[in-house]
């Protein structure tokens, strides 16, 4: 009786009620971002400028890098110019790579970012954004990741 009583006294509980309302809109929220994923491939093969630099453009937005497939050339030095697409969400860029001589880890700021480092080896290094939304879900398993390729 007692029981059924508490039952009674939460179900008509205004706080309740208020708190399953933020968890539907947050459980909306959480599927539309789900469904958000960009998985398109961007590919860039970057060209050698008079400089003797290789210079790429790069796109961060919600959630992806464009473009996110870059092949470089190995012991030539390049610089990666990040340009922010998002209006809210930080972002960052990862690539740790110590073997090849790269190491980047640097927020996305909405002034444009040079990054700059001369690959030592060839392969394949995956660079992604580390933050998360809600805490919990990667940008990187949304879409935010990509593939720098060193070659010869
Ligand atoms: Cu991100």
């Amino acid at each position: 009786m007692i029981l059924l009583k508490y039952f009674s006294y939460f179900k008509n509980n205004f706080f309740l009620n208020y708190l399953r309302s933020i968890a539907m809109v947050l459980i909306i929220l959480l599927v539309f971002l789900e469904n958000n994923v960009s998985g398109q491939k961007k590919t860039f093969t970057a060209k050698i400028n008079k400089d003797g630099v290789q210079v790429i453009e790069m796109k961060a937005g919600d959630y992806y890098f464009s473009p996110n497939f870059i092949t470089v050339k190995v012991n030539v030095p390049v610089e990666i110019k990040l340009i922010r697409k998002s209006e809210f969400t930080p972002h960052n860029i990862m690539l740790k790579a110590p073997e090849a001589g790269i190491n980047i880890s640097t927020s996305i700021m909405r002034e444009p970012k040079v990054i700059k480092f001369t690959p030592v080896k060839t392969g394949k290094y995956l660079f992604i954004c580390d933050r998360k939304v809600f805490f919990f879900i990667k940008h990187k398993s949304k879409g935010m990741q990509g593939i720098l390729k060193v070659i010869e």
